[in-house]
């Protein structure tokens, strides 16, 4: 449009409508400035700004069905069955409403003080900002009885409003198509807008939304529509989720003109969705609502947590994170004078906001706790878990960190460590019991064999919570001679051994011990299995001698092999044959020679061909049924591959 000088544009037009042609250049000249960008985000930002308009007519009371039209050309089309833009002369412009609301900046107050623009779109521009970036744009007034049409080219009015047939409903229909000359792209895309209009009908529930696509030789359509609102809105959200309890929260309350919309669900997951609209606009960037959100939410469970003392457990209040576990929010606040800041403006500034959610939600939350004992229990043991998973975290990393730190200070006493500080050449044995430990500190290598023994079964990792696991001394020798860390915090480069070796006895307990430090692994050190650093020694089960000459077998046909070898069966022939209960009954020198002679020995490389599988597995195994984890004892071979080294 610059080509025109808008003072020659309309001869007749007073001084307002030529600052009115002034203030569409402007929006021209820098769109950046009104709708953010000139590309999809800007484009689709067109549509979001005329439906902002339908939506606070709709929640002035007067509008209950928006339609939203994508047309074959790029144009659009949104509808709503409002009272209508004003169409009689305003008394000081001496312009038609909708003219004046189509043509000047921020119009919407100019002939309309009384009503509080709720809606009115990210940068609160208005529908003149949609008709300055349109190649073209129409609009249609049903009112008083008629049917009003005028239309605009670049802002610019090309057919003045025009009184037609006789009509018999009321409503805006506005029609406009992007101009080529500002946007980059002129494409919608259907999804997009269909989750923002999904939004507008949770957010604003009551209202019917339609979306039409008439672009696709099959035409698309969607409608949106949520009676219960938010609540609604964080079901919808959570539909694929394990929900803690079967009804969101959802609580509504207005307090010093701001109002403020809650709806809460919890599922069984670790992760925290929260969305915060003001004035139907997403906060992104947060702000003062959201922080008054937070820290009420935190207060009110720790209150109702000391009053049901379901913190006997912990010695440690909970955590604004703990708390936000597995929740899914959406709070919708309205303000008369929302002041956007950030970013990208997403984010709210009003500091009395803060202050008025936080009384909401102290108030109604911690009610409808009070009235919901089972719901605020489910949350709490949930909140309770998060904790204690934190509280666990951060002694992982202390672990980490002082192994870093003052390295042999910290390690474990029992530890006989190698000499070597190359990993890679460095091996470490985890050894049931202390004496078969002693006799391996004996046998072993030490410039690259450590010896760590293990007293007693150790925990069983899977029925229990990470800060006990953690908590056991055994695991944490375990931890801190490995120096890695456990779970988020494990990192592979920092293992001081390539080979960690689960050496225990060859009877059922070992077993059984042998699956206990699996399942650890597994849970908690995964990297080490994937990596093919956990291996399982094997010791001989027999030893087969006569004279000098001696033998050892690591299964029964061997044994009777090693036998026939020697001449003869057991007691021919002075051939002796000792069965090994148990590692400790092995000397420090056969326990080298059997087990930990590189040269010499078997040892087998635990693989997890198919984790998720395993994950299972292990849940069944280690869990409550006795059944399964008997027969896995007896075969848990199904675990490991044969490995020669
Ligand atoms: C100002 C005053 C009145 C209605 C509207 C604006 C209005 C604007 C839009 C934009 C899209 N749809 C709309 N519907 C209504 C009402 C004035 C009156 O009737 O008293």
């Amino acid at each position: 449009m610059a080509n025109v000088s808008p003072s020659t544009q309309k001869p007749g037009y007073g001084a307002d409508a030529i600052q009115v042609l002034k203030g569409l250049e402007a929006v021209r000249r820098r769109p950046g400035m009104y709708i953010g960008t000139t590309g999809e985000n800007g484009l689709h930002h067109l549509v979001y700004e005329v439906v902002d308009n339908s939506i606070d007519e709709a929640l002035a009371g007067y509008c209950d069905t928006i339609s939203v039209t994508i047309h074959q050309n790029d144009s659009i089309t949104v509808s709503d069955n409002g009272r209508g833009i004003p169409v009689d002369i305003h008394p000081t412009e001496k312009l038609p409403g909708v003219e004046i609301a189509l043509t000047t900046l921020h119009a919407g107050g100019k002939f309309d003080k009384s009503t509080y623009k709720v809606s009115g779109g990210l940068h609160g521009v208005g529908v003149s900002v949609v008709n300055a970036l349109s190649e073209q744009l129409e609009v249609i007034v049903d009112r008083d009885g008629f049917r009003h049409t005028m239309s605009f080219v670049r802002g610019k009015t090309v057919s003045p409003l025009t009184k037609g047939d006789k009509i018999k409903g009321t409503g805006t229909t506005i029609t406009f198509k992007p101009d080529p000359e500002i946007f980059n792209t002129l494409v919608y895309h259907y999804s997009t807008l269909a989750d923002r209009l999904r939004n507008l009908a949770f957010l604003n529930g009551g209202i019917t939304i339609h979306l039409t696509d008439e672009r696709e030789s099959s035409i698309h359509k969607d409608t949106f529509y949520a009676k219960g609102g938010l609540a609604e809105f964080v079901r919808y959200l959570t539909r694929n989720k394990k929900v803690l309890h079967p009804k969101p929260i959802a609580f509504s309350a207005t307090k010093d003109e701001v109002e403020v919309d809650i709806a809460i669900q919890y599922e069984d997951g670790y992760n925290e969705n929260t969305f915060t609209f003001v004035n139907n606009i997403n906060t992104h960037e947060g702000g003062t609502h959201l922080t008054g959100f937070k820290s009420a939410l935190t207060r009110t469970f720790n209150d109702i947590a000391k009053r049901t003392n379901a913190l006997k457990k912990v010695d440690f209040t909970l955590g604004g994170d703990d708390i936000r576990e597995g929740m899914t929010c959406v709070m919708h606040v309205k303000v008369k004078e929302p002041q956007f800041e950030g970013q990208t403006k997403t984010k709210l500034g009003n500091s009395e906001v803060e202050g008025i959610v936080k009384q909401v939600v102290n108030e109604h939350l911690g009610n409808f706790l009070v009235e919901h004992p089972p719901v605020a229990k489910a949350i709490l043991e949930k909140a309770v878990g998060a904790a204690l998973a934190r509280e666990a975290a951060r002694k992982a990393r202390d672990l980490v960190r002082k192994k870093t730190g003052l390295e042999n200070a910290v390690l474990p006493g029992k530890l006989a460590d190698c000499s070597l500080d190359d990993p890679a050449l460095c091996e470490i044995y985890l050894v049931e019991g202390d004496s078969a430990g002693g006799s391996a500190k004996m046998g072993r290598n030490r410039s690259f064999q450590a010896i760590l023994p293990l007293r007693g079964k150790i925990l069983n990792v899977e029925r229990a919570r990470i800060d006990k696991i953690l908590g056991n001394e055994e695991i944490r020798s375990m931890i801190t001679a490995i120096g890695a860390g456990v779970k988020d915090e494990f990192s592979l480069e920092d293992a001081r051994y390539h080979k960690i070796i689960l050496m225990t006895d060859a009877d059922v307990d070992g077993a059984h011990i042998r699956t206990l430090l699996l399942t650890f692994f597994f849970r908690q050190m995964n990297e080490l299995i994937e990596e093919g650093y956990i291996y399982i020694a094997q010791p001989p089960l027999y030893r087969v001698a006569k004279g000098k000459e001696e033998f050892y077998a690591y299964t029964d046909p061997e044994r009777d092999e090693y036998i026939e070898r020697l001449g003869g069966a057991e007691g021919k022939g002075n051939i002796a044959i000792q069965r090994y209960k148990g590692l400790g009954e092995m000397n420090p020198d056969q326990l080298w020679r059997t087990t930990m002679d590189p040269e010499k020995r078997t040892i087998q490389r635990v693989t997890m061909e198919n984790a998720v599988e395993a994950s299972s597995l292990f849940d069944q195994l280690m869990g409550d049924d006795v059944e399964p984890r008997r027969q896995f004892i007896e075969s848990n071979a199904k675990y490991v591959s044969h490995l020669d080294v």
